[in-house]
């Protein structure tokens, strides 16, 4: 895993929502064997590795608790370690993070950049595992009421460096950090769009970035019919192909998406065309 930061980018990672509630995946792979073969066909796909979340961070959802999120992650990331596959769990919960890397994880994927859980750091640090530290401002409950910018862009960048200071103040290598604009969370589509536009701000801070535009309401509301209905959220992927392209030519190091291969096709075009330079 070492290598996924050091040598091989862009990355893709395949999401995995083992979770009754998600937008766009909710249900449809709390069971375990359907989980296991999503998660193959995401690496026969071309993923690098499989981001799996037991937690829904849907705009207004409710928590669940550590249990609950720890019954729904733990078989699946046991077959899949066992089938050799790369993965990376996404949660905000220091207990469920070390039960995952014990289990086979080997990046943590924390949408709260380390603010929810104190005891975060520590089990990075210990473990020594990339930490992907995401822009957040809240719980989804209070997601959409914390979406205040007067400079998007600046404040997602110095908010993020404020992350990464605590991280290496906690301990945690800066080589082991990935930072991530945090698409949909807290933040209207406004200031998603200006986050892409002005993505070379936050490549910029100088460590590998990741971008999670999938399926988010934000492209449903940009594809709209006209009757002003926003396109359901399995009928995103082109615009989350596109969306993700954009961000691996802007200097992103990886993207998170639910449809893989599209986006691991529109990658390769631009592999291809940028090596004709
Ligand atoms: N988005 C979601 C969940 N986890 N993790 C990272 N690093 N970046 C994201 O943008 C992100 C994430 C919400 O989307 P989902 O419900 O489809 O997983």
């Amino acid at each position: 895993m070492t290598d996924l930061l050091a040598a091989r980018h862009p990355v893709v990672m395949g999401i995995l929502n083992v979770t009754p509630d998600s937008f766009s995946d909710g249900g449809r792979y709390a069971d375990v064997d359907a989980a296991v073969a999503h998660a193959r066909q995401m690496i026969a796909d071309g993923a690098d590795l499989v981001d799996i979340g037991g937690e829904s961070t849907r705009p207004g959802s409710a928590r669940i608790d550590a249990a609950t999120e720890l019954a729904r992650v733990l078989p699946v990331i046991r077959e899949l370690a066992a089938a050799g596959v790369s993965m990376s769990i996404d949660t905000t919960r220091a207990t469920v993070a070390a039960a995952a890397l014990e289990a086979g994880v080997s990046v943590v994927n924390d949408v709260s950049g380390g603010l929810a859980d104190p005891d975060m750091a520590r089990v990075v640090s210990d473990a020594g595992c990339p930490w992907i530290l995401m822009h957040w401002r809240g719980h989804s409950r209070r997601m959409g009421e914390l979406a205040v910018y007067d400079d998007v862009v600046k404040e997602v960048c110095a908010e993020l460096s404020e992350r990464v200071d605590a991280a290496v103040a906690a301990g945690v290598a800066r080589d082991r950090l990935i930072l991530d604009p945090g698409l949909g969370f807290a933040k209207k589509a406004e200031h998603n769009w200006r986050l892409s536009a002005h993505l070379d701000a936050v490549v910029a801070l100088g460590l590998p970035v990741l971008v999670g535009a999938s399926r988010k309401s934000y492209l449903g509301r940009l594809l709209s019919g006209p009757d002003g209905t926003p396109r359901p959220p399995a009928e995103r992927d082109a615009a989350t192909a596109a969306t993700s392209l954009l961000a691996v030519a802007a200097g992103a190091w990886g993207v998170r998406v639910h449809e893989v291969r599209d986006t691991v096709d529109a990658i390769r075009v631009w592999q291809t065309v940028e090596a004709c330079r």
